[in-house]
């Protein structure tokens, strides 16, 4: 990673921290016990990607950073609140999560469910509570992106066919269908509703913008599979092996590493080939496409 590179990630994240840290209500706010478990679940912790895209697809706009700050917070807060689901004992049942506790193991099941709740709710008061974008209808329908990305038509459904999957065997197309909505869908989301903040990109452009988000969204998800075989427990901060252990289908259970990290890097080609015609604007974007595909965590 590249010093530049490096140091607009660090900017990036401590501005989302810093935001996020005012927007999430003082744990000594009542009811204190879900004020401090919504803190300790978004707060110093987790990498920011979705944040990160939504900073350098904005920049790609020549989008006002305070609003992309906004759309950004928003998009962790719904990916926040997917994650303590996510780990509840009636979902992924796990134990730890960004090095800590899981919400449910520091507090209770019913707090990380009203923890989530609360989170999702939180997202969408800051998109509806300033000017976000140069129309109001165009900041109506990022509201709505935001909404459908979350919802059964994306990353809730994508985790219900996830759910459904256990056991079975998926084909590529399938396993391709439930990932494009139980992770895709809210990266995809970060990377419009970033740009969709300023109304500089045509139609064409934005339709260029989201065939690239469906690739870093896909490539994402067959990386975290990889390090799901290949890194350890305390590396990544949650447990590894996590989907051999519960019997899922993944890209690596299907595809085999060699073959799975062949796909991440095709993924990768595609999406660089998408932003073909930006140019040198797309900078940051390339270089947050990298990173993802070369985590280590
Ligand atoms: C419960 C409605 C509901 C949805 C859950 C996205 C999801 C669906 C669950 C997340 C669980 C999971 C481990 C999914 C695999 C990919 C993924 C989203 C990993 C975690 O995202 P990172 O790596 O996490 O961006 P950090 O901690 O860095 O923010």
């Amino acid at each position: 990673m590249s010093a530049d590179f490096q140091n607009w990630t660090s900017s990036c994240q401590a501005r989302i921290e810093t935001l996020l840290e005012s927007r999430l209500p003082a744990a000594d706010c009542v009811p204190e016990r879900l004020h401090k478990a919504m803190r300790y679940s978004v707060l110093g912790g987790g990498k920011r990607v979705r944040p990160l895209l939504s900073f350098a697809a904005g920049e790609l706009a020549l989008a006002d950073t305070d609003r992309v700050m906004v759309v950004a917070a928003a998009v962790e807060l719904i990916h926040a609140y997917s994650l303590v689901h996510d780990d509840l004992p009636c979902m992924d049942d796990d134990i730890l999560r960004r090095g800590k506790p899981t919400c449910h193991i520091e507090f209770d099941e019913a707090t990380a469910l009203l923890t989530g709740d609360s989170l999702q709710t939180l997202a969408f008061e800051l998109l509806a509570e300033k000017c976000l974008a140069d129309e109001p209808g165009t900041q109506l329908e990022m509201i709505a992106q935001l909404a459908v990305a979350a919802g059964s038509r994306g990353m809730a459904g994508g985790q219900a066919f996830d759910l459904d999957s256990v056991g079975k065997t998926l084909s590529l197309p399938e396993l391709e269908f439930m990932h494009i909505h139980k992770t895709g869908a809210l990266i995809r989301a970060a990377v419009m509703l970033g740009a969709r903040c300023n109304n500089r990109l045509n139609n064409n452009q934005l339709g260029k913008l989201d065939h690239f988000a469906k690739c870093v969204g896909l490539a994402f998800q067959v990386v975290d599979d990889l390090l799901d075989t290949e890194a350890t427990t305390a590396t990544l901060g949650k447990t590894a092996g996590k989907d051999a252990e519960n019997n899922k289908p993944t890209y690596v259970s299907i595809l085999g590493i060699s073959q799975a990290r062949e796909l991440a890097e095709k993924l990768q080609h595609d999406a660089y080939q998408a932003l073909d015609s930006f140019g040198e604007a797309a900078l940051r974007l390339r270089q947050v496409t990298d990173f993802i595909i070369k985590r280590k965590f």
